[in-house]
């Protein structure tokens, strides 16, 4: 069959540049970038990110909607999404730039890069001793914080992990579900957070999870790593926490509300390092392929990888 041929490919993009992506897939279908009138039958495909509502229930042909992330939350919000499958992004190329950002932000606050670079602002010359025993809790324990966890391990630190369901991995205690997740944060110092945003995550980080984590430690305090989803969160709660001693550091890359409101006082928190939300950052080149190849297999009767479970909500 050749490209002509093949179903067209709805390409559905907001607050993304949807430009390379339709390059590279159209190097394998015909994309469209909105349907032609009210129903649009020659669409067979979607790949999206934050789509319109009620676009993709004009697709009567769909077969498969595609998320150019990892994350579904997007895809899930909409009231008239059809019942087609929902293929999520696993990639090799996603999870090592996860794991980059994990280690790095765990071992600069392990590392006190906080504090020295306050003090070199002032120019001054102490040393902070290195803490010692740090234990580092992850909180969603799929993918992205398997492979985070095996890279943490081999620098030493032990590691917690927390689940919905049971897991095991090699140097890593594991937890899961509510009756798991006292214990799993009351051995925590380190926070990090990847869990995907469904009805029964949104919020979870609030105050009163953040109080059960371990404070008295080789760090001098808990610390927050969220690179999940900023809903999971409530900013407030963080700000809070950092003022009454809940919290010592935290590095966020997610927020409630994203691009983070110039008036957020996360900003300028001398305690806080932000990032917009660049953790790990869907690349086009690595990504289209594999989908165009995905749809072709899908055609030929193939099974799609990487599906959502749209009961779970992830
Ligand atoms: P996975 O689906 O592979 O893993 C999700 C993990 O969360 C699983 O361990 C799952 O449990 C756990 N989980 C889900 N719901 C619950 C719950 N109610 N209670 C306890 N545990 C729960 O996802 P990924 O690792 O691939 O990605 C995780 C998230 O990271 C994405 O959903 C996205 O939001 C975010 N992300 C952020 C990026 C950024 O740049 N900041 C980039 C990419 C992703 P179980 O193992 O039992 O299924
Ligand atoms: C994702 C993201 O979900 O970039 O992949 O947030």
């Amino acid at each position: 069959m050749t490209s002509k041929q093949k179903g067209r490919v709805l390409l559905a993009m907001t607050g993304y540049n949807p430009r390379p992506w339709y390059e590279l897939l159209a190097k394998g279908r015909p994309v469209v970038t909105e349907p032609d009138g009210p129903q649009d039958p020659s669409i067979t495909y979607a790949v999206v990110w934050k789509q319109k509502p009620n676009l993709l229930s004009r697709l009567p042909n769909l077969r498969a909607i595609f998320s150019v992330g990892a994350g579904v939350d997007h895809i899930l919000q909409d009231a008239t999404l059809p019942d087609v499958p929902i293929v999520r992004v696993v990639a090799q190329d996603l999870t090592q730039q996860m794991t980059e950002y994990v280690v790095w932000r765990v071992l600069d606050h392990h590392r006190n890069g906080l504090a020295y670079r306050a003090q070199q602002k002032r120019k001054v010359w102490r040393e902070v001793p290195p803490a010692g025993d740090v234990a580092v809790g992850i909180m969603g324990f799929g993918e992205l914080g398997r492979a985070a966890a095996a890279a943490l391990v081999a620098c030493g630190f032990s590691v917690n992990g927390w689940s919905r369901t049971q897991q095991a991995f090699k140097d890593v205690e594991t937890f899961h579900g509510e009756d798991g997740l006292k214990p799993f944060l009351n051995a925590t110092d380190i926070l990090v957070v990847l869990l995907p945003l469904t009805p029964q995550t949104k919020g979870i980080v609030n105050h009163r999870l953040l109080r059960q984590l371990r404070r008295k430690n080789a760090l001098g305090g808990a610390v927050l790593v969220n690179a999940g989803r900023g809903r999971l969160q409530k900013d407030a709660d963080i700000l809070k926490a950092l003022e009454d001693g809940t919290l010592k550091e935290a590095s966020l890359d997610v927020f409630e509300v994203e691009p983070l409101p110039r008036t957020s006082l996360l900003w300028n928190h001398p305690r806080v390092f932000v990032t917009p939300h660049i953790a790990a950052m869907s690349d086009p080149a690595e990504l289209a392929p594999p989908m165009l190849a995905q749809m072709d297999a899908f055609d030929k009767g193939k099974p799609l990888k990487n599906l959502v479970d749209r009961s779970a909500g992830y």
